[in-house]
This record gives structure tokens, sequence and C-alpha cells, in this order.
């Protein structure tokens, strides 16, 4: 395993520099921020992103993430010309010699909560989810009230994808996803890249848009669809760990024992009550996945790729991008190094 650590580009409040303090962190995940969604990211562009991150002492060890146009997602006409931009990108990525690249397949909105800053008894903020706030969120303005991820959407374009989901189900998600997988692992595998799923947050149907990618069957039946080693996931525990019946050491154990986990995100959740939770900080003892466990399937597995603490609370008065503060996440790298060391 190796450790590594998100960062945003020159726009994020945290210095490279700062992450190259934090022990054994020698990766970054980053991605470029400014490109529309479906344009092909130029080698130049990348190529500049990786030096920044080498100027640093630190090497850029994922993409995270490319995202996948609403197009290709939907099925229509256009994605043909969106996914030949798609494989662009992954092309020169692999050329740079970047191994790995996290993406995910969520109809509109990435990962979503409804709480950005939850106070916990000592005082931290952590995120949040549940089900019933949820469902009192209006989206008839655009995404403007949503808390989280989401790409802005005005309200016109936003309601004309929702109406556009409606004849989309799962199967035909499913359909949609394979169509784009056919055509891009086998660019990615060509030059090197370790294509990753990362599992739909949380990981089931929000505001009425399907989910697929949310438990051990769907991981399964990803990583078939194209049997190519290229095709993997981005094993995400605070994700998968949302759901009370996912086994994540077993989950590790076959998706992972077939070579197909790519990436590890890391980080705890407290489930609450039925789709209902707020993140913890990483150890075992203060949320619901049991991250020893998760490390002890790993180590069985002999997993050697890289690995990243998740989102963090806010702490010692941080203030910064939700999730995404230098305080905790570095805690998170810590603890997670220390558990791996422990397992050898
Ligand atoms: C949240 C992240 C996700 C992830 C994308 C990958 O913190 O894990 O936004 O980057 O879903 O495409």
């Amino acid at each position: 395993m190796r450790i590594t650590f998100r960062w945003f580009g020159v726009d994020d409040p945290i210095a490279l520099a700062h992450i190259r303090q934090i022990p054994g962190v020698r990766g970054i995940v980053s991605a470029l921020y400014d490109i529309p969604v479906g344009d092909a990211w130029s080698r130049a562009r990348i190529f500049r992103l990786q030096e920044q991150v080498a100027d640093a002492g630190l090497d850029l060890a994922v993409i995270e993430s490319i995202p996948v146009h609403e197009d290709i997602k939907l099925g229509r006409a256009t994605r043909d010309r969106l996914v030949d931009q798609y494989c662009e990108s992954v092309r020169a990525m692999g050329e740079l010699g970047i191994p790995v690249l996290c993406y995910n397949f969520m109809p509109i909105f990435d990962w979503t909560r409804t709480n950005l800053a939850m106070t916990m008894p000592d005082g931290s903020t952590t995120l949040a989810y549940d089900d019933a706030a949820l469902a009192r969120i209006d989206l008839s303005r655009g995404t403007g009230d949503l808390p989280g991820w989401a790409t802005a959407y005005d309200a016109t374009t936003l309601r004309a994808l929702l109406e556009a989901y409606r004849s989309i189900d799962e199967e035909q998600l499913w359909e949609n996803l394979a169509y784009f997988l056919e055509r891009v692992v086998p660019v990615a595998a060509s030059v090197g890249v370790k294509m990753a799923i990362h599992p739909d947050d949380p990981p089931w149907p929000i505001f009425g848009l399907p989910r697929i990618v949310t438990n051990a069957a769907a991981l399964e039946r990803l990583t078939r669809i194209v049997d190519d080693p290229a095709n993997g996931v981005t094993f995400c525990t605070g994700s998968l760990g949302a759901d009370e019946a996912n086994d994540l050491p077993a989950m590790i154990r076959s998706v992972g024992g077939r070579g197909r986990i790519h990436f590890m995100h890391c980080r705890n959740v407290r489930r609450t009550g039925a789709r209902q939770f707020h993140e913890s900080p990483h150890p075992t003892e203060f949320g619901s996945v049991n991250m020893l466990e998760v490390m002890r399937a790993l180590r069985e597995i002999g997993y050697e790729g890289p690995m990243r603490p998740d989102h963090g609370r806010m702490i010692w008065g941080e203030r910064g991008r939700p999730g995404y503060g230098l305080h905790d996440r570095a805690l998170g790298a810590m603890y997670l190094q220390g558990l791996w060391e422990g397992l050898a």
C-alpha cells in the first residue's frame, strides 16, 4: 500500500509543501478542475500538474476524477464523440505514466450530504446525511440549496436533466456504463492506466435517480462487464460502509482477490438510522466501519496500490473545503499507516 493525499490544485488552501510533511505521504491525488466536463485533457496540461507536484517532492499517483459527461450516462447520440474525448484524456495520462484513474458513474450528483458541518460533542464539525432531510431539499431552484459536491446547475438545466433521467432505469444505466467501459478500458489497458470506478455515495438512489455501484454484486458485475485487469474499482469504505448490508472485508477479499481494487479511499462513518449517517474520525471505535478488519483484508490480498485518507472533520479551528481540511486527514493518514505497520 502506498499512502496518498488528495490535493485540489493551486486553488487548494493546503500547500503541497505541507502535505509533504505528513510522514509517509509521497503520492498526490489530483485533477484538472477548470476543464469543462466532456472536453479532452491535453497532455501539456496534465504534464504541468505533474511537474507542480514533482517540484514539491511528491508524485502524481492518481487522477481523481475525469468526470463522465451526463450524455454518456444517458446514452445520448452525442456520446461517441464524448467517449472519444475521454479516451484521449486517458491516453494522455497513461503516456505521462500516471497509473490510476478514479471516476464515477452517478447520475447528475456526485457525493451528496445534507449537512456539511454537523457539530460533534468535541466541537469538531463533520459531514452528515439523512434521507428524510434530503427529501425536503427543493431542486426547483437548481442545485443552489444542495450542500455537497454537486456541479452547479441552474433550475432549467437541472429540470431538463432530471426529466431526461426519467427513462433511465438501473438496467439502462448499466448498459450505458457497459458501452463506456467497452470503449475506454481497452485504451486504458494499452497505455497502462487502471480504471477505478468510485462507488455511489450514498449507495442508494437519491432524488429518484438510479444508482448502481452500491454493493458486492455490483462490483462483481462491473468487473465482469469488461473482464480486464484495467477495469477495477476505487474501494471507498465510507461510501460502501453507509449500507450495513455491505460486508467490507468480504468484498475486499473477493473483488480485491481478483486484483481489481486499484485505489483505496479510507474513511469511517457512523450509521445512526435507516439511510442516515455522519462521518466520524478514521479509527474503528468512532464509526461503524471496522478499519482494522479492512486493513487486514487488504494485507491478505497483498494490496500494493494507492490509498488515501478520505474526508476528515474540521478540527483545531481549521476552515476550508468540507471534508478536505489538512489536520484530520493527516491524522487519518497516520492511523492507517499505523494499522498497516502493526499488521505486518
Ligand atoms: C468525495 C470523493 C468523490 C470522488 C468522485 C470520483 O469526496 O470521493 O467526489 O472524487 O466520486 O469520481
